[in-house]
C-alpha cells in the first residue's frame, strides 16, 4: 500500500511538472513583458475552510473556489492548491493512525477534478514553490456591523477575529495551514470583509495583487456564483470519488445487494464530460439504503432526526411500497444504535452495513469509509436521507449524475412529531 501511494504520488508530481513546464513555454511567449509578470507565473491560488466544518460542506467549498480558479485561468495561468484532510471533527478513530495531512489523491480521482480545472496537491506544491512560505494570506469575514440590504462589496478591514499569529524572529505569520503548522508561513496576511459570490474576488486576485501564492482562509464565506447552473454540474461532475474506494463499494454492492452496474444501468463513462444521463436512466440495485445520520445531530437538529423505532417504521413502509427486501443503513450512529434499529426492523428484511477490515480502515481512514458508504447508497434503487445533512446532499447529487428518477432520491426520514414531513428540494442536474 504505502509502495503504491508513494509511485501515485511520484506520478501526480510528474503531472504537475508536465503542467508547470507548459507554463513555462507559455512564458517563453510573453516577448517584451517585464521580469516579475514572467516570474509570477503560473499562480497558485490556496484555500481553507472554517475549521469546525464537515467533509461534505468542505467538498461544497472546493466547488465555488474551484469555478473562481477557472474563470482566472481566463486571464493567466492559475493551479488550485488543494488543501490537505486535518483532523477533521467527526474522524474520531483513535486505532487507525493520524487523521492529518491527508491527501486528495486518497479520496477523489485528480485527473478527473483536472478535466474541470489545473488543481495540484500542497505537498506538490511546497515542492515546486522550493520556500516554505505562503506569500499572502487573506482571511475572509463578514462586516462587523452586519448588513441591512444585501449588496456585492469587499474592503481591507481589521481583524474581527485572526487565529494567525505573528512569528517576530521569522518576521512571518504562523498558522495551521492544514496540519503544516510547524513546516509553513506566510510572508503577509491581512483580513478582508466581504459579502457576494466567489467570483467578487476574482479582479482583486488579478489587480491588486501580484503575489505568487495567494491563500484564501474561511473561504465559506462566499457564496456559489451560480447554485445549480450548467458550470455548477460541471465541477461537481468532475468530483469523482478514488477509484480505490469506487472498488471497494461495488465489490460490496455485488457481493451483498445484488447490484453490478451493467445489470442497475449505472455504468460509469471514463470521463464525465461524457456522462450526460438523463432522469431515469439509471435503475439501481435491489435495494433501499438509507443515510441515517445520528451522532451530533441527535443533539443539534432534535426535530428532524427520528427515533431508532421510528425510522425503522419508515424504513419498513418503504421497503414494502417498492417491493424491496433488503436495507442498506449508512450511518453515524454508534454500533448499539444500529443493532437496536435493526431489531425494530425485524426480521422481514434483510439488513446491511458496511463493515471495513481493519486495513481499510488503516488505509482510508474514517473518510475513506464514509465515502464508500455514500457510494453505496448513490446506487440503490430507492434512497432516504436526513433533513439537512450535507452528506446526504451530496449523495442526491451523485444520483442525479448517474441519471435517476429524482422521486428514488429526494427523500427523507421525518421526526414522528412532524407530520408534514417535507421533502428535500429537488436540485436537478443540468448539462
Ligand atoms: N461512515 C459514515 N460516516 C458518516 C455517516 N454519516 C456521517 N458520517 C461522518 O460524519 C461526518 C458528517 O459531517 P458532514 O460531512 O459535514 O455532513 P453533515 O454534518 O451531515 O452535513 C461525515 O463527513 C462522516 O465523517 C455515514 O453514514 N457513514
Ligand atoms: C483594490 O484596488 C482598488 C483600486 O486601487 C481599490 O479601490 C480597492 O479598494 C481595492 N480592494 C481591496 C479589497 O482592497
Ligand atoms: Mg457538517
Amino acid at each position: 500500500m504505502a509502495l503504491a501511494f508513494r509511485v501515485l504520488s511520484l506520478f501526480l508530481l510528474v503531472c504537475t511538472l508536465r503542467v508547470f513546464s507548459e507554463h513555462s513555454e507559455h512564458e517563453h511567449d510573453l516577448n517584451g513583458a517585464s521580469e516579475d509578470l514572467k516570474y509570477r507565473e503560473p499562480r497558485y491560488l490556496l484555500y481553507d475552510v472554517n475549521p469546525g466544518e464537515g467533509f461534505n460542506l468542505r467538498r461544497d467549498v472546493y466547488m465555488r473556489i474551484a469555478v473562481l480558479v477557472r474563470s482566472l485561468n481566463e486571464d493567466g495561468p492559475w493551479t488550485l492548491v488543494l488543501p490537505p484532510w486535518s483532523r477533521l471533527y467527526h474522524w474520531r478513530s483513535r486505532d487507525v493512525g493520524p487523521q492529518e495531512r491527508i491527501p486528495w489523491s486518497l479520496f477523489f480521482d485528480l485527473d478527473s477534478l483536472r478535466e474541470f480545472v489545473p488543481v495540484m496537491e500542497f505537498h506538490e506544491f511546497l515542492e515546486v514553490n522550493k520556500k516554505n512560505t505562503i506569500d499572502e494570506v487573506y482571511y475572509l469575514q463578514h462586516y462587523k456591523e452586519g448588513w441591512d440590504k444585501w449588496e456585492e462589496k469587499m474592503d481591507k478591514r481589521p481583524c474581527i477575529t485572526n487565529p494567525y499569529d505573528w512569528n517576530p524572529e521569522s518576521q512571518h505569520w504562523y498558522g495551521w495551514f492544514f496540519g503544516y503548522n510547524d513546516e509553513v508561513e506566510a510572508l503577509k496576511m491581512e483580513c478582508i470583509s466581504v459579502m457576494g459570490h466567489a467570483g467578487i474576488l476574482k479582479p482583486f486576485l488579478l489587480k491588486n495583487t501580484s503575489a505568487r501564492s495567494v491563500m484564501l482562509d474561511r473561504a465559506e464565506t462566499v457564496l456559489h456564483d451560480r447554485y445549480g447552473d450548467a458550470v455548477f454540474w460541471q465541477v461537481r461532475r468532475s468530483m469523482r470519488f478514488s477509484k480505490q474506494l469506487r472498488d471497494i463499494g461495488d465489490a460490496f454492492r455485488a457481493e451483498f445487494l445484488d447490484s453490478t452496474d451493467a445489470k442497475d444501468k449505472t455504468v460509469v463513462e471514463k470521463s464525465w464530460k461524457n456522462m450526460k444521463r438523463k432522469h431515469g436512466d439509471a435503475l439501481g440495485g435491489p435495494y433501499l439504503a438509507v443515510h441515517l445520520r445520528r451522532a451530533d445531530f441527535v443533539r443539534v437538529r432534535e426535530k428532524d432526526v427520528p427515533s431508532l423505532k421510528f425510522a425503522a417504521k419508515q424504513l419498513k413502509d418503504l421497503a414494502e411500497k417498492h417491493s424491496l427486501n433488503k436495507i442498506f443503513v449508512a450511518t453515524d450512529a454508534p454500533m448499539d444504535e444500529y443493532k437496536l434499529l435493526k431489531g425494530y426492523i425485524g426480521d422481514s428484511y434483510e439488513v446491511f452495513k458496511f463493515e471495513p477490515t481493519k486495513q481499510m480502515r488503516k488505509d482510508f481512514k474514517d473518510g475513506g469509509v464514509a465515502i464508500i458508504d455514500q457510494w453505496i447508497c448513490a446506487h440503490a434503487r430507492l434512497f432516504v436521507g436526513t433533513r439537512e445533512s450535507t452528506f446526504s446532499f451530496r449523495i442526491q447529487d451523485e444520483r442525479e449524475i448517474l441519471g435517476f428518477n429524482p422521486d428514488m432520491t429526494f427523500n427523507r426520514l421525518c421526526h414522528e412529531k412532524d407530520k408534514k414531513c417535507e421533502q428535500p428540494t429537488r436540485w436537478h442536474i443540468e448539462y
